[in-house]
């Protein structure tokens, strides 16, 4: 069936967080088969893996050394053979996440650049010599620092977006994408049902390498590197080597992109990938732009920027993915709810508001029953690459530890890494060894087993919105109407299809607050309302006149 994605519903796996059966602090692929009966009673359709190749691990896989084997910390190809198995069993798909915007220093081809300017493999990277003695450009690393790096042997700089052990590839070489293309073409034949393409709309670079002269605004959606001149004739190229040839689904992540980029990406037409994550709902609390710096998040401009996507890609015949959570992003019940008091209600409400949005909804680890941020305090109990570098660049900036502390406890990745809270038992059921990165402390009260064992946890209410995707097709065909635009408090949509219509009304706010439709969203919501689904037992009243209690949701079906 053609888009079969699009009543789909993606669960997001970081391995090396999700249950580890070895001992050695790490999660590995034996611990995701184990968890495989869980993940079929949430409901969930697909497992998106996070890279589990080979890698030194400075980027936590994200660095990959050799994209044809499996980290051996993780398991064996054997083990991989048997999850796709044990997963397909089980109705359940597999995509993998590849990034091939860049590969580790430690890989067979950039070990062979540096051996000589002439050896065949120094063209799949971007080397340049210095300029006046310094860098070619002032192109900066995601991770801090200068995007290029040295190297003393032949004089030359390489490019590197983000960490310095992570090597940009030329795609302007055609046999590195003929090379990027067959390893493709393995997995697929292996069994993968798809792919999540990491940072892919950076990998085609204006050849002339012009510096940043930051005419680009901040929160504009674009930087400097992005969406490159030919982005989509690569992903065409990509989807007649590859994904053509498959029953696929592929999902390109754009961390900084634009909507016409998106469409372009998407619309079936073009033939190039099935849908894109975008950010631009993940940055309305990062004040001017800058992530690094603390803000409230901005209520109206993230309904502006949610119903701004919702209908114009749906006019441009693309297709977005939904989430709220990932492996980069800080747990959203801490970030736009209430990890306190409201956190079950919070965690719903947040839950019903992307998941009734036209799209394919993603879940991340843990999610699914309201894993919050750790909260650690202590720079010893991060781990990750871009974290430990802004935390020196924050020092070096001026501000004190515990002021470069509140921003981290805030923004850092790994505010999504820690281990999956299994159940109550020591290190949170993820390990009997030493966690690589410490559960948070909350893991007694807040675990799988206790979200399972009670029908009214956030994990049935997941399990509900999986299920209503799948039984009404308003969700995935209707229109997008958003509704009271300029409350303060409330997120208002209504989807339609001829006289049909779905209503999702969510106070994102702790204190109770009263619906006031104009005379227009009224005459829109006329009709018989049957409530379908609300994070109070005491269910809510008719849409007409709602008063909407603290972090409050309901959707209901108008006919
Ligand atoms: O992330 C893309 C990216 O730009 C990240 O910097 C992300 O936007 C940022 O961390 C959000 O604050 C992808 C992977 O998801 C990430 O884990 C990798 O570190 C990165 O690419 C490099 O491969």
């Amino acid at each position: 069936m053609a888009d079969w994605w699009k009543k789909s519903t993606v669960y997001q796996i970081y391995p090396k967080s999700f249950n580890d059966t070895q001992g050695n602090g790490l999660g590995d692929i034996q611990g995701i088969i184990e968890k495989l009966d869980y993940l079929r009673k949430l409901g969930v359709d697909i497992l998106w893996l996070t890279p589990i190749y080979d890698s030194p691990q400075k980027d936590n896989g994200y660095d990959i050394s050799d994209y044809y084997s499996i980290y051996s910390e993780y398991g064996t190809m054997a083990d991989f053979d048997r999850l796709l198995h044990e997963a397909r069993r089980r109705d359940l798909k597999i995509i993998m996440d590849i990034v091939v915007n860049h590969i580790s220093t430690d890989s067979k081809w950039f070990q062979e650049a540096l051996s000589s300017k002439d050896n065949k493999y120094r063209d799949y990277f971007i080397w340049k010599d210095p300029v006046n003695g310094e860098a070619p450009n002032n192109w900066k690393s995601k991770f801090g620092g200068s995007a290029w790096e040295y190297d003393e042997a032949s004089g030359q700089y390489y490019l590197h977006l983000f960490d310095k052990t992570q090597a940009d590839l030329n795609w302007e070489n055609e046999n590195l994408r003929e090379d990027i293309y067959r390893m493709m073409n393995y997995w697929f034949q292996k069994g993968v049902d798809g792919f999540r393409l990491d940072v892919i709309n950076l990998i085609s670079k204006d050849q002339s390498f012009p510096s940043d002269d930051g005419s680009i605004p901040p929160g504009d959606g674009r930087k400097f590197y992005t969406d490159g001149p030919r982005v989509h004739e690569y992903m065409q190229e990509m989807n007649q080597h590859v994904f053509s040839k498959y029953n696929s689904v592929t999902v390109g992540e754009m961390s900084s992109t634009t909507i016409d980029h998106c469409i372009k990406y998407t619309n079936p037409e073009r033939r190039e990938l099935d849908m894109t994550f975008n950010f631009h709902h993940l940055k309305v609390d990062y004040p001017n732009g800058e992530k690094w710096k603390l803000a409230p998040f901005d209520f109206l401009e993230l309904k502006r920027i949610l119903s701004t996507w919702q209908t114009r890609m749906n006019e441009g015949g693309g297709w977005n993915a939904l989430f709220w959570c990932n492996h980069d992003q800080p747990r959203v019940v801490s970030r736009y709810g209430d990890d306190g008091a409201y956190r079950v209600e919070s965690a719903k409400m947040l839950a019903s508001t992307i998941h009734m949005l036209q799209g394919t909804p993603y879940i991340y680890q843990g999610e699914e029953f309201g894993m919050t941020n750790p909260g650690f305090s202590r720079i010893e109990d991060y781990r990750d690459v871009e974290t430990l570098n802004v935390y020196e660049e924050l020092l070096a900036s001026g501000l004190t530890d515990e002021e470069a502390l509140t921003i981290i406890k805030e923004r850092s990745r790994d505010n999504s890494r820690t281990p999956v809270q299994w159940d109550a038992s020591e290190h949170a059921g993820f390990t009997s060894g030493t966690p690589w990165i410490f559960p948070a402390s909350n893991y007694k009260e807040i675990n799988a087993e206790q979200a399972v064992a009670d029908e009214n946890s956030i994990f049935y209410f997941y399990k509900a919105l999986i299920e209503l995707r799948k039984e009404y097709d308003i969700i995935t065909e209707g229109d997008f109407t958003l509704l009271l635009e300029e409350d303060p408090s409330v997120f208002a949509y209504v989807r339609s299809s001829g006289t049909e219509k779905l209503l999702t009304v969510s106070n994102f706010y702790g204190s109770e607050t009263k619906v006031s439709w104009s005379a227009q969203e009224k005459e829109r919501l006329h009709g018989s309302a049957e409530l379908l689904l609300s994070n109070y037992n005491n269910s809510a009243s008719g849409p007409e006149n709602l008063s909407l209690r603290p972090y409050e949701t309901a959707i209901y079906r108008i006919t």
